[in-house]
């Protein structure tokens, strides 16, 4: 199965975001595999970000990233990168389609609610700088024999 990484950022965390944004992932069949709230220290936001460090946006978006917890998870299933993706839409909400995360609750590029790994390859980058070994869980759950053909 596949894993991928989502983060709701701060301002997600602040706008009582986290309980709906779960309940989407959840509701699509999607398991859980790790899940904690951290203020994350500036050498993770810097990893995380590492292909943007040199983008005049870069300074903002650490400073955001930084300003308040974040809530972090695993989410595991048939194709959960894409999935994911989709689910939480375009990076600029304004463009995101409604029905997606950023399309329903977002309306600035520079606050938008949430991240999703954007590759298999990305994702187990990104598990792997905020989840160390040991702390994902691997475990049946009693909907799967009626989720997947
Ligand atoms: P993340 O990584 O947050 O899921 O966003 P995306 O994968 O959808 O988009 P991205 O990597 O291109 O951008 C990373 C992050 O930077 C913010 N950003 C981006 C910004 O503040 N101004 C900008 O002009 C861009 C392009 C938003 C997401």
């Amino acid at each position: 199965m596949d894993r991928t990484f989502v983060m709701i950022k701060p301002d997600g965390v602040q706008r009582g975001l986290v309980g709906e944004i779960v309940s989407r992932f959840e509701a699509k069949g999607l398991k859980l595999a790790g899940a904690k709230i951290e203020i994350l220290p500036e050498e993770r936001v810097i990893e995380q970000y590492r292909e943007h460090l040199e983008k005049p946006f870069f300074p903002g978006l650490k400073t955001y990233i930084m300003s308040g917890p974040c809530f972090l998870m695993a989410w595991e299933g048939k194709g959960a990168v894409a999935v994911a993706r989709r689910m939480i839409g375009a990076t600029n909400p304004a463009e995101a389609a409604p029905g997606s995360i950023r399309g329903d609750f977002a309306l600035d590029i520079g606050r938008n609610v949430i991240h999703g790994s954007d590759s298999p390859e990305s994702a187990a980058r990104e598990l792997g700088i905020h989840f160390p070994p040991g702390e994902l869980l691997e475990y049946s759950k009693i909907d799967e024999p009626v989720l997947y053909e």
